[in-house]
């Protein structure tokens, strides 16, 4: 019962109800997006990311800004200052050497610790900061259920379904779309609001969400078509 938005999404038509869907941005933080932050010192090449997910994720909450959605939900990957959250594993374990040791470890001039909450660069990006009201959700894992309290706030609200975007497609967005896909919600990501930096592993993803009868959730292309039905 309420207003739905009929989206036009794969593998089949999906109609979201309003008053218990909430918009989830995955991670959309200068670590990931700028140069200097935690992507980069991975090796990427973060220059894409923004131009092909940012305008998109604008749409989004735009739009839900206008809505009584039932949340808007901001997650970040944000280890504690101490680093009691980040698992030797992911600190770098035996993979490599001690100075390479990045998460925390060194500082970056304007980025300060990388992946640290309250450093600089693992703030979110001009483009997609969370305004008052909406709920930030810090994590130390890929997936935004792991070691956080977001199943339990979704409950609260009577959450039902996720419209999903952010960064990277295939490691945090997707993580968390199957954590949500177990726990019973229902997803549908956007595919003009979330990128990765290696492409094929994005339209991987979104072959693979689909896939099945929709076994992670759906996919729709454009975020302008999810704002125009919101
Ligand atoms: C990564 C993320 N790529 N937000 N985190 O380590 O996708």
């Amino acid at each position: 019962e309420g207003p739905t938005a009929k989206l036009n999404t794969l593998p089949k038509p999906l109609s979201l109800p309003l008053k218990s869907t909430a918009l989830l941005c995955i991670d959309f933080q200068k670590d990931f997006l700028d140069v200097g932050g935690f992507g980069h010192a991975l090796g990427n090449d973060v220059t894409k990311l923004a131009d092909e997910c940012l305008p998109g994720a604008g749409k989004l909450l735009d739009a839900a800004r206008k809505l009584p959605l039932a949340a808007i939900i901001h997650t970040k990957e944000a280890h504690r200052e101490d680093l009691a959250d980040c698992c030797e594993m992911k600190l770098c374990g035996p993979r490599c050497p001690p100075e390479d040791k990045r998460i925390g470890q060194v500082m970056v001039e304007g980025m300060g610790r990388l992946l640290v909450d309250g450093s600089p660069g693992n703030d979110f990006v001009d483009a997609a900061k969370p305004l008052d009201g909406e709920i930030v959700v810090p994590k130390p894992g890929k997936g935004a259920f792991f070691m956080t309290g977001l199943n339990e706030i979704l409950r609260d609200k009577g959450v039902s379904h996720l419209i999903v975007c952010g960064v990277t497609t295939e490691v945090c967005v997707q993580t968390t779309m199957r954590e949500a896909n177990d726990r019973g919600y229902e997803c549908v990501l956007v595919e003009d609001a979330t990128a990765s930096y290696i492409p094929k592993f994005k339209a991987s993803v979104i072959e693979m969400v689909r896939s099945q009868g929709g076994i992670v959730g759906y996919t729709v292309e454009q975020a302008e078509e999810v704002a125009r039905a919101l």
